[in-house]
């Protein structure tokens, strides 16, 4: 079974593409198109608009390698049962009317993943209410019945969701690459240190390279 090794920081990350999966985190039209949830909190989505050609350049990669894929969304039930009440006070939008439907609200068009990266037969939704992935889904069910031991990781937003996931990843043993620019933040200042606390302390929370050495490691 053949080792791949991706030039990486804080040094090189090696997997074996049979036990990994690529995590695509919330690449949903909430976040990445005017008038969704990024916008209502007062953001400018162009970055997390801008990344998804990239995304879609791994996501065509882990298809055609036989990777396993896994797409996260963040969202409600229409009656918001599930959103806790602190939640919603601090981004009152959800729920709320807005051009895409209901904010961040499972069902609605804004809420599901934009067009370019729509899920394939074979690939996983999860639809998570908090910001990580693992908090109340069956996330970490669905890696250990495939044996799964790294994870693969793009999406939005790097410093929100896409962190929150890898650390509780790392927590329960998985070693992650996050694909610096497969991931968006609103503000660049955001970006540039939610990068260097993934790779910082000899990999605190796992490694961070840009797609062009991902696809390398595939052309050797
Ligand atoms: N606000 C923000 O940057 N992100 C989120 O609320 N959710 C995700 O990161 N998906």
């Amino acid at each position: 079974m053949r080792t791949y090794q991706v030039e990486a920081k804080p040094f090189t990350f090696d997997f074996d593409k049979n036990k990994t999966a690529l995590v695509i985190i919330d690449m949903q039209r909430d976040f990445c198109m005017e008038g969704g949830f990024g916008e209502a909190l007062g953001n400018d989505v162009t970055p997390t608009k801008s990344i998804i050609p990239t995304v879609r350049k791994v996501l065509d990669l882990a298809r055609k390698e036989g990777i396993f894929v896994i797409h996260t969304r963040e969202g409600h039930r229409p009656d918001l049962s599930d959103c806790p009440p602190a939640k919603k006070r601090r981004s009152s939008a959800i729920g709320e009317d807005g051009p895409m439907g209901k904010i961040l609200v499972r069902g609605e068009y804004g809420h599901d993943i934009v067009s370019e990266l729509t899920p394939i037969k074979g690939e996983v939704i999860l639809d998570k209410p908090g910001k990580g992935a693992f908090y109340q889904t069956d996330l970490h069910l669905i890696l250990q019945n495939k044996g799964i031991e790294s994870l693969i990781v793009c999406g939005v937003t790097t410093h929100v969701c896409v962190h929150t996931t890898i650390r509780e990843a790392n927590d329960r043993g998985y070693e992650c690459l996050m694909i610096e620019d497969g991931t968006a933040t609103f503000d660049p200042r955001d970006q540039e240190a939610a990068i260097r606390m993934v790779h910082q302390q000899g990999g605190i929370f796992g490694w961070t390279t840009l797609s062009e050495s991902l696809f390398q490691a595939f052309q050797k």
